[in-house]
């Protein structure tokens, strides 16, 4: 299946080319020995069944997120080319937008995301997550996705953006829906755009100003259109941003965290030893299991990454889950390790485009985490944990665990 591909027309002389698919269920679910050997096949791989290039190097990888004049944005960071193709919604001012008019809309949603504005948030994150906390230790064994990974930054992150209680599961399917359809039209794709008509109405309505709640980041990004720095329209397709953007990424993380940790008890003692490792910590984790494993960028004109001739127009996917584990750029990549100091890592991404809500993602996982690191002794599997595929995002779907107290 994954061998030279021949007879195909869309061979590319001269390079290496691959079968594999990176959408496929094999693939997503297991997408460690694929990343190997895309990795060692070059620093740019034709992956014929798309017609398509693939990036999994560090080097490589991190040089076109910081290139977004010859490797743009604009054309959409999935496999649609929206030079020819119709995106499935309007596109995003912020990840399907290039510079000048990025930085315009970049602004607007950094300030809202600022420092000193993510830090009023930590009081009602760290109230939520002692509650949580409680909750699961009453319990003793629990599914760590519903019960920790998904029910924390399904309440923080839409309360802080100033979203209604009422129909958060929309935004669980919303989610799922934006990050299957950047890529290939599979069962994934097709499944979740099944859903788009009734999902795109709902977070329209509740992205608009008055929707949402007084004193929350949605209602800053609208100072945005009372400056004129942005439209009413523009404000509303930002706060669409915040709550596309937020919630798998973040529930992903937390999952993956759980996932680690109970896999590798070890490094749980070390933690709950040397509690100023939190913040390192989340790093690890994310870029071992990373929430977004793949984003696209196209060509402006015909380049070259390494030695490897890219023509205009061209698809690359960034494998950025392989670029993390990339052995030319970190010493025993696979291994979870909580004194690693994974700076560097593209988890975030890099460049114009790196992750805008990193604070807040950071804040949501480093106050859980802390959190239980304080109050829970050991956690450990007490059964499988299972994925839930997506073309995106690498996700539990559910975490069996048992967490006892300190
Ligand atoms: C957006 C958007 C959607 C999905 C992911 C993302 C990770 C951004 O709508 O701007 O960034």
């Amino acid at each position: 299946m994954n061998g030279m591909a021949s007879g195909n027309s869309n061979f590319r002389d001269g390079v290496p080319n691959l079968d594999i698919d990176p959408f496929d269920e094999d693939f997503l679910t297991d997408p460690y020995p694929y990343h190997e050997q895309m990795r060692e096949a070059g620093p740019a791989v034709w992956l014929s069944k798309y017609g398509i290039w693939g990036v999994a190097r560090h080097e490589e990888g991190a040089e076109i997120l910081k290139d977004y004049k010859r490797f743009c944005s604009s054309a959409g960071v999935g496999l649609a080319n929206f030079k020819s193709e119709k995106p499935f919604r309007p596109p995003s001012l912020l990840i399907e937008a290039d510079p000048p008019e990025h930085t315009r809309a970049r602004n607007v949603v950094g300030r809202a995301l600022s420092q000193k504005n993510v830090a009023a948030l930590q009081e009602a994150f760290e109230a939520e997550a002692e509650l949580l906390v409680d909750q699961i230790l009453e319990k003793g064994e629990i599914d760590g996705m519903k019960d920790l990974a998904i029910a924390f930054p399904l309440k923080v992150f839409p309360d802080a953006v100033g979203l209604e209680e009422e129909g958060r599961d929309k935004l669980l399917r919303y989610g799922n829906m934006v990050f299957n359809v950047f890529g290939p039209p599979n069962r994934l794709f097709t499944e979740a755009v099944a859903e788009a008509a009734e999902l795109t109405e709902w977070i329209t309505a509740h992205c608009m100003r008055d929707a949402l709640a007084p004193g929350s980041i949605g209602q800053i990004i609208y100072e945005g259109a009372d400056t004129g720095e942005v439209t009413e329209a523009e404000a509303g397709l930002l706060v669409r941003s915040l709550l596309s953007a937020g919630v798998d990424t973040t529930i992903s993380s937390i999952g993956n965290m759980l996932y680690c940790f109970t896999e590798n008890p070890g490094e749980w003692d070390k933690l709950r030893s040397a509690p100023s490792l939190t913040k390192h910590v989340i790093e690890e984790v994310i870029r071992l299991e990373g929430p977004v494993q793949t984003f696209f960028r196209t060509s402006v004109e015909a380049t070259e990454i390494s030695g490897v001739q890219i023509g205009a127009n061209e698809k690359l996917v960034l494998f950025l889950g392989a670029c993390n584990r990339d052995p030319r750029r970190w010493d025993d990549p696979d291994k979870f390790d909580i004194a690693r100091k994974p700076v560097g890592h593209l988890a975030f991404g890099s460049g114009v485009h790196r992750c805008v809500g990193q604070r807040i993602a950071q804040l949501e996982a480093e106050v859980i985490l802390r959190k239980m690191a304080e109050r829970i002794k050991r956690i450990e599997p007490i059964g499988p944990s299972t994925l839930r595929l997506n073309n995106t995002i690498r996700v539990r779907e559910s975490i069996p665990m048992r967490v006892i107290a300190a």
